[in-house]
Formats: C-alpha cells, sequence, structure tokens
C-alpha cells in the first residue's frame, strides 16, 4: 500500500509553501555560515544550532504549522543516533495488535518510509502520517520544536548516543552519499575539527543531548530519554518502558507469547538490513540507499576510525559539556 505522506501537497499548501519561500530567503540572508563538509551549501546557524538550509525551511516551516495532538508521539533525535531503529520499534510496538512478524509494513517498507519526518513529509497535515498512527519523528533540537508539541503534552521519546560513534556513522554516512553523487568526499580529519567545534548538522551534538536531557528531568512523563548503546544491552527491556512510557504496555498474556521479543527480533540490526527493500531499495528523500542506513549497527565502531588523540579529544569535550549534568555519554 502507497503511504499516504508521499502524496503531493494540494494548491493551499503549494501558495503557502511559496508564500514561505520567499520570507524564507529573507531569514537565512542574515544568517551566519559554517562549513559545508563538502557540500554545495554552507550550514547556517538559527538559534544556536546548525542547520542545511532544506532542513532549516522544514523547521520553520513545522514551527509554522505542525500542530500537535496530545496523543502523538514524537521521536527525536540527533543524526545517527539510532532513529532507523527507534522508529521501528516504536511502530511495530504501537500496530502490535494489527501486525505481526510476519505482515508488518517494515517488511517491505523502510522505517524512515513508515514513521514520518517533520522536517520534510509535510508531517504537519496529518493526512500525512502512515496509515494514521500518530507516530512522528524529528532531529530538531528541543528548543526549536513546535510550541505545539511542548503545549498538547503529547509524548517524547530521545534517543542519544556516544559522539565517537555518532561522528564516525554520520562521517561514513555522508562519504557514502558524496560518492554515490560522484562529488568529492570530504576529508575525515576536517570533518572531525568541524564535529568538535559543534558545526554539523543539528549540532553541536552535545547542547542537542543536554537540551532533552535537562528537558526530560523535568518532565520525566513527557519525555523518555534512552541511550543506544543502553538499548543494545537489553533491548527488551527497553522496549518493555518504552511500550509503557507511550501508554500500551505489554499485557501479561502477551509477555508469555513472546510478543517483545519477537519485535525487538523483527527490529534487530541483523533482521532489518537483511530485508530486500533496505538492502536494494531507495529512500525517498534525494533517492539515498536505504543500505546506507544500516551500516554496522555496533557500538565502539569508531575505534576503526579515530585515532586514540582523536577519541580522547571527543571524550574531554564530551565531559566538558555534561559537566554537572548528571548525565554520561
Ligand atoms: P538517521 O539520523 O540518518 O536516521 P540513524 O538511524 O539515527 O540515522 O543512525 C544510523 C545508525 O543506526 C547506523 O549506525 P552505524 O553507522 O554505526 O552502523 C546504523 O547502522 C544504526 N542502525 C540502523 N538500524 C539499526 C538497528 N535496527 N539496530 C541497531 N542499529 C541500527
Amino acid at each position: 500500500m502507497e503511504s499516504s505522506f508521499d502524496s503531493q501537497p494540494n494548491s493551499t499548501e503549494k501558495e503557502n509553501g511559496d508564500l514561505f519561500s520567499k520570507s524564507f530567503q529573507d531569514i537565512i540572508s542574515t544568517l551566519p555560515k559554517g562549513n559545508s563538509w563538502g557540500f554545495p551549501d554552507h550550514l547556517l546557524q538559527y538559534h544556536g544550532f546548525w542547520h542545511s538550509s532544506v532542513f532549516l525551511q522544514g523547521i520553520l516551516s513545522a514551527q509554522q504549522q505542525f500542530q500537535a495532538q496530545p496523543a502523538d508521539i514524537i521521536l527525536c533525535s540527533a543524526p545517527k543516533t539510532g532513529t532507523t531503529w527507534l522508529k521501528s520499534l516504536t511502530y511495530a510496538t504501537i500496530t502490535r495488535t494489527s501486525y505481526d512478524d510476519s505482515t508488518s509494513p517494515l517488511l517491505s517498507k523502510m522505517p524512515h518510509d513508515v514513521v514520518p519526518f517533520m522536517e520534510l513529509d509535510h508531517a504537519h497535515f496529518s493526512t500525512h502520517r502512515h496509515l494514521g498512527i500518530p507516530v512522528l519523528a524529528t532531529h530538531m533540537p528541543y528548543s526549536a520544536l513546535p510550541k505545539s508539541v511542548t503545549d498538547s503534552g503529547c509524548k517524547i521519546v530521545y534517543i542519544c548516543r556516544d559522539p565517537k560513534d555518532s561522528f564516525v556513522s554520520l562521517y561514513l554516512f555522508l562519504s557514502k552519499y558524496q560518492k554515490s553523487q560522484n562529488m568529492q568526499t570530504f576529508n575525515l580529519d576536517e570533518a572531525f575539527e568541524q564535529f568538535c567545534q559543534g558545526v554539523c548538522w543539528y549540532g553541536p551534538y552535545w547542547d542537542h543531548v543536554l537540551e532533552f536531557w535537562t528537558a526530560s528531568l523535568e518532565h520525566p512523563d513527557k519525555i523518555l530519554f534512552l541511550k543506544y548503546e543502553e538499548m543494545r544491552d537489553d533491548t527488551i527491556l527497553y522496549v518493555q518502558r518504552l511500550a509503557e512510557f507511550i501508554g500500551c504496555p505489554f499485557s501479561s498474556e502477551e509477555e508469555e507469547k513472546g510478543v517483545p521479543e519477537k519485535i525487538v527480533k523483527m527490529c534487530s540490526f541483523e533482521n532489518l538490513s537483511n530485508l530486500e527493500v533496505n538492502k536494494n531499495g531507495k529512500h525517498r528523500v534525494g533517492g539515498a540507499e536505504n543500505a546506507n542506513y544500516f551500516r554496522k549497527g555496533k557500538v565502539g565502531d569508531w575505534e576503526n576510525w579515530l585515532t586514540p588523540e582523536m577519541a580522547a579529544r571527543l571524550d574531554q569535550i564530551t565531559v566538558q559539556k555534561l559537566s554537572g549534568s548528571g548525565l554520561t555519554l
């Protein structure tokens, strides 16, 4: 079945979009420009965070138009911290009475194609939700979320990851994309320098994590804060927590039948990365290959890419930035 959020905007949506584009051009012409990691467009700094102009336009548009519903579940993350995995686990959990591990849309669609992305998928139109399921995702920092998200009291799930693995994952993802487009790839050392300085998509990474961490301490009933590494360690436990948090806990009968285990297995890196759609399909946005979203799925792969000095430098920034917050990464 075709997902409804792939549909084209109607004429009113288009008109609003054209007007919006004009004021957007005025806004971006005033913003500080940062390094572009080898892409043609510079990153732009907006309210303390760096964005590509495409994503920034999506953020501003969502801020203006997105109306969160109290039942919405918003999956938030900085790039390359486990978004694809969290989308699949949440989607499988929330749809478990309609589908099982042999009928789930996740077997034929990439997780990014069943959970719309606020910045790009016109997710502010409720008709653009996949099969009406109230799960959405965004990379926006907490401070940039549309006001209706924080006001509506809808649930937010945030995932973060060791910045060393996030950086490596981001760098390799972008390099692969650049190669596929016959572009010159960006140098690892230069990318590392930019990442350390906070100049990367939705960076500084640490500020992104800290904003959600602080908010999760203030609103523990509204924001569930997860770490990729802990979820890798005991995925079943975290899927149970996730189910409880989003208001659909597993019943004891489901537990006995092993439903959480089946969801975890279906959404595992090994299973998803071997599906035809994720091996050979292309992602709707920019035609990126789905396989690029499933690289290794390991904790600590940074060791194969960063020198001990680079790792120590990132660790030192992490300690400094998170000092006093009670959070470690
Ligand atoms: P996005 O921000 O572009 O959506 P995101 O899904 O957050 O990317 O991160 C991709 C990382 O999650 C990849 O990590 P790696 O480069 O270190 O391998 C990817 O392999 C990993 N990943 C994707 N799916 C899963 C999964 N089912 N289980 C665990 N890790 C996964």
